[in-house]
């Protein structure tokens, strides 16, 4: 896809869903679209006014036919979304409408969008930058209520803002390196490396607390994709349904009733979770089916960001539960004993935390009482309740219910972008803590700098841009 140093065409495309609705959006946006979409439009007025909709009957360019009822409404030049003179015709929902309005617009000499298009455009007239215009699709992605307010915050440039005074604090202090300061030299400028210091401190912390983000960023706009683990007939299946509030999976007394991965989504305070119920784990099964389930699970354990080891309290901790234990990936984990209402009496958790000590990671369980206190649960899958507490529970994890100001990393580019500079920065410090000399300092900021630059799109190259815009639906 060539997009740089292109000629400013007239581009135009359907902007609204493929497929029948009540109406359809069809986008011009270029220095010709007022004159193309005069050609097919007699009723528009000589002086056409910006942001005004015009009502009337779209007509074949050759005028033998008409093609729709329609209005018009024009931006002009400078007030659109892409920043060029735009006109959106909102006509009949059919995509046959659609496509015949599109052919004749082509006939009269715009030609059809590419992917994106629209908001590379303004992003390429600085209506947005980089980070606004994945916002936009990001927003169009949305699956979840928190999901769409973060990338509609985004959109209004508030991360960006935040991006930027980054960028401003590691500019600053590059002019002043480049100023000539000296911190090796004898008769150092104290004052100077003081103020130096303090300021690549300060940038490392925020930076930090960006990347930091992105765990909760990233749960809020994919959802989190929650692993239930444990042996055969402990109640995996059991809790999915209740999760999922469905009855998706097969239950059944019988060890090893599950083979396949079973998956599905729910939303819990405006958050979605994907829970991937998995084949009970044993080792002593010769039926070969379930021995691809159990591969399966597996996998299924290594892709999730939290895993739920589900084992049957009224059993007590197998040393089969104990060996499961061992083998899960290291994710954010929760011990549910289930069954609970099998148990006479109170759950004997000390007999639990003794067996769990022989698991790495698990020694000193006894002492880490914030651990006890949220992530052992002793529930019933048969009890309603259950669902709130561990849905509840899990998002606590992801901190998304004590975000402040609402500025999260959600998008992987930005991620790796920040992720670099704050590693400049850490060596930066390091570098200036040993005594090293301007120039070696220089080399790391300008780095960094480079890093947040290209994370706003104001260092860019073709690739990045492909890769960006790609992943945008026509229209867009
Ligand atoms: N009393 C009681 N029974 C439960 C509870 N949860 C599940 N069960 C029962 O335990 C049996 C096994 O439940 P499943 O949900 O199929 O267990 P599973 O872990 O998915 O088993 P596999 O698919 O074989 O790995 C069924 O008879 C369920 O009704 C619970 O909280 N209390
Ligand atoms: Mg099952």
């Amino acid at each position: 896809m060539k997009r740089i140093n292109r000629e400013p065409q007239t581009i135009c495309a359907v902007s609204t869903p493929h497929g029948v609705g009540g109406i359809s959006v069809i986008r011009v946006s270029g220095p010709k679209s007022l004159k193309i979409v005069k050609g097919l439009s007699d009723f528009l007025p000589e002086d056409v006014e910006s942001h005004r909709a015009y009502y009337g009957t779209l007509r074949a360019l050759d005028n033998t036919e008409d093609l729709d009822e329609v209005i018009v409404t024009y931006f002009k030049k400078g007030h659109s979304f892409t920043g060029e003179e735009t006109l959106e015709i909102s006509c009949h929902g059919s995509p046959q409408i659609c496509q015949k309005i599109l052919k004749h617009l082509i006939l009269a000499g715009a030609s059809a969008a590419e992917r994106g298009e629209f908001t590379y455009r303004a992003f390429m007239n600085g209506r947005v930058d980089l980070v606004q215009a994945e916002s936009v699709l990001a927003l169009i992605e949305s699956e979840s209520d928190n999901a769409s307010r973060m990338a509609l915050r985004q959109l209004k440039g508030h991360l960006s803002t935040k991006i930027e005074s980054i960028e401003n604090s590691v500019t600053w202090l590059m002019a002043h390196i480049e100023a000539g300061i000296d911190f090796s030299t004898e008769g150092l400028d104290l004052v100077s490396g003081k103020i130096v210091s303090d300021k690549l401190l300060e940038i490392s912390r925020e930076l930090s607390s960006l990347v930091e983000s992105y765990h909760s960023g990233r749960a809020l706009k994919d959802g989190i994709r929650v692993a239930l683990a444990g042996r055969p007939n402990v109640g995996k299946s059991s809790l999915l349904n209740l999760l999922l509030e469905d009855d998706r999976a097969i239950v059944t007394s019988i060890a090893g009733t599950t083979r396949d991965v079973i998956s599905g989504d729910t939303h819990y305070s405006g958050i979605k979770f994907t829970f991937l119920d998995t084949a009970g784990i044993r080792s002593q099964t010769s039926d070969e089916v379930e021995q691809i389930g159990i591969l399966k699970s597996r996998e299924a354990h290594e892709e999730a960001d939290v895993l739920l080891f589900v084992y049957d309290i009224s059993e007590g901790l197998k040393p089969e539960d104990v060996e499961i234990l061992r083998q899960l990936p290291k994710r954010t984990l929760f011990l549910v004993g289930n069954k609970v209402d099998l148990v006479a009496g109170a759950v004997e958790i000390r007999a639990i935390l003794e067996q769990l000590s022989s698991v790495p990671g698990f020694e000193n369980l006894t002492q880490q009482e914030d651990f006890i206190k949220r992530n052992l649960f002793f529930i019933s899958a048969l009890d309603q309740n259950t669902r709130p507490t561990i849905l509840n529970e899990i998002s606590v994890g992801f901190s998304v219910a004590n975000i402040q100001d609402g500025v999260l990393l959600s998008n992987s580019r930005h991620f790796e972008n920040l992720s670099k500079a704050l590693s400049n920065i850490n060596h930066c410090r390091e570098l200036l803590g040993i005594g090293m000399g301007s120039e070696f300092l220089a080399v790391d900021l300008k780095e960094a700098l480079i890093a947040i630059q290209e994370t706003l799109g104001k260092r860019f190259d073709d690739q990045v841009m492909d890769r960006v815009f790609k992943e945008f639906c026509l229209g867009k």
